[in-house]
């Protein structure tokens, strides 16, 4: 069984996310999502509109991830990669490079953001939209 890994914040959850889901999935057999704990996103600089627990509740409901665990901190990769057995770890292309250091353990893909969204530009549009 070929596992595969990614990991992210996962708010607001929208068309880009699943993109990125059902190509990391279509790598392998199983894909295992580490979802960034609330604390975690403090030392992104990210806050997620939804907890943790709501983030992760959403991301179990989705057909193509078939186990999550939480990202607590940068430093966790290697041991999650070993842990869980995994084969290929995957991550937008807006990280290309930064997760290399994990080549020496599993294989290693970028794959392509989709163009047109995000969750920051998910906020911005509800404000305009709310603004006026
Ligand atoms: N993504 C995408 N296309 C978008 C938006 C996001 O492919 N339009 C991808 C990102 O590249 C990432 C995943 O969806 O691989 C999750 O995105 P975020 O929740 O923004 O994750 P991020 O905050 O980048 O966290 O240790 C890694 C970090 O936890 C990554």
């Amino acid at each position: 069984m070929k596992k595969v890994i990614t990991y992210g914040t996962f708010d607001l959850l929208h068309w880009g996310h699943i993109n990125l889901l059902k190509r990391a999935k279509d790598l392998g057999d199983h894909l295992t999502v580490a979802i960034s704990t609330d604390e975690f996103n403090k030392l992104k600089n990210k806050k997620s509109y939804h907890s943790f627990d709501n983030r992760k509740m959403i991301l179990e409901s989705i057909r193509y991830v078939d186990k999550v665990i939480p990202e607590n901190d940068w430093e966790q990769k290697i041991k999650d990669v070993i842990d869980n057995d995994i084969d290929i770890f995957v991550m937008g292309d807006d990280w290309k490079g930064k997760f290399d250091f994990l080549k020496e353990y599993c294989e290693v893909i970028y794959l392509p953001r989709t163009v047109g969204i995000s969750t920051t530009k998910i906020k911005k549009d509800m404000l305009k939209v709310n603004n006026g």
